[in-house]
């Protein structure tokens, strides 16, 4: 009995939270774990990027003095954390690795994954290189597999002009669905934009729509027919089913061990994180 209302209640708070567009999407409880704090912050920004794209640049310009370095939990891998205020929302972000792609086979593409699949960033900044493009792309449409809150950041503008790249950002926003800023970080070059495009995502005034490649084999194809709709029906708020599903299929036991412990369920962005015995309690009696 206890325990259908608890989950009547969990239910409704989690219809509610699907449908507002303007909530907060992070996960405090995850977050908390992977040790970034959220108390007297509005939203949590990631920066993804292949290694030596400006990340650290563009956390630099973005942040100023507003920041410091650490360790990620339990690792060796040392992490920047620092704040901006924007549009009167604050906002704190996080230096992820610099990764070639996030198959977690290495410390630091594991890092730049659990952050990104279990903290759930309000806005995933991919930092790009705009000379390598083609290279970078394909992590850019790996996180977008992951999270559907993204914004691409062009950087390496001024090299890419001096080679004569010219890069349709118009283009690419429409072909990969997230808005695609051109920045030269070090001049500060579209870092107003940038923090624009942070501010449209977090808030849901730009509601993505990523790209996402769909060329699996028949028999994945099979495969992800019967699973995914069973990940949404367990998970209605998992951002990610087919990505999730094509890993359990592949055989992370990573992912795996994330579906049985809530982990990867625990998406509630305003659910506790360990509800206490008393609230649960109240909640029956009332
Ligand atoms: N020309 C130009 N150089 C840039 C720009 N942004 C960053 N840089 C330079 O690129 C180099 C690498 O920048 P970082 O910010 O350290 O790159 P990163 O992605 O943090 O590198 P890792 O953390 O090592 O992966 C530095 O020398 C920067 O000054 C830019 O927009 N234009
Ligand atoms: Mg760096």
């Amino acid at each position: 009995m206890m325990k259908t209302q608890n989950n009547q209640q969990k239910t409704s708070n989690k219809k509610q939270s699907a449908a507002c567009a303007t909530c907060p999407a992070h996960n405090a409880g995850n977050l908390l774990k992977l040790g970034v704090n959220m108390d007297n912050w509005d939203y949590v920004v990631a920066l993804a990027g292949n290694p030596n794209t400006g990340k650290s640049t563009v956390f630099n310009a973005l942040t100023g003095l507003r920041q410091h370095t650490g360790n990620w939990p339990g690792k060796t891998v040392t992490r920047a954390e620092g704040g901006f205020s924007y549009g009167g929302k604050q906002y704190k972000i996080v230096d992820l690795p610099g990764t070639y792609s996030l198959l977690s086979t290495s410390l630091d593409e594991e890092v730049a994954r659990d952050f990104i699949l279990f903290g759930q960033p309000d806005v995933t900044v991919i930092v790009v290189d705009s000379t390598r493009l083609e290279r970078n792309l394909n992590l850019a449409l790996q996180v977008l597999e992951i999270t559907d809150r993204a914004v691409i950041c062009l950087n390496l503008i001024d090299e890419a002009r001096r080679h004569d790249i010219q890069v349709d950002e118009r283009r690419l926003t429409r072909d990969l669905g997230v808005p695609v800023v051109p920045t030269a970080a070090r001049q500060g070059e579209g870092m107003q934009e940038l923090l624009k495009a942070i501010h449209d995502v977090a808030t849901g005034q730009f509601v993505c729509k990523p790209h996402r490649i769909k060329n699996e084999s028949p028999a994945i194809k099979r495969a992800l027919a019967q699973l995914v709709p069973q990940l949404e029906e367990a998970f209605p708020n998992l951002p990610n089913a087919r990505w999730v599903a094509l890993r359990l299929l592949d055989g992370d036991q990573r992912i795996a061990e994330a579906i049985q412990n809530g982990e990867l369920g625990d998406l509630d962005a305003h659910a506790p994180v360990q509800p206490e015995q008393d609230s649960e309690l109240q909640l029956t009696m009332a």
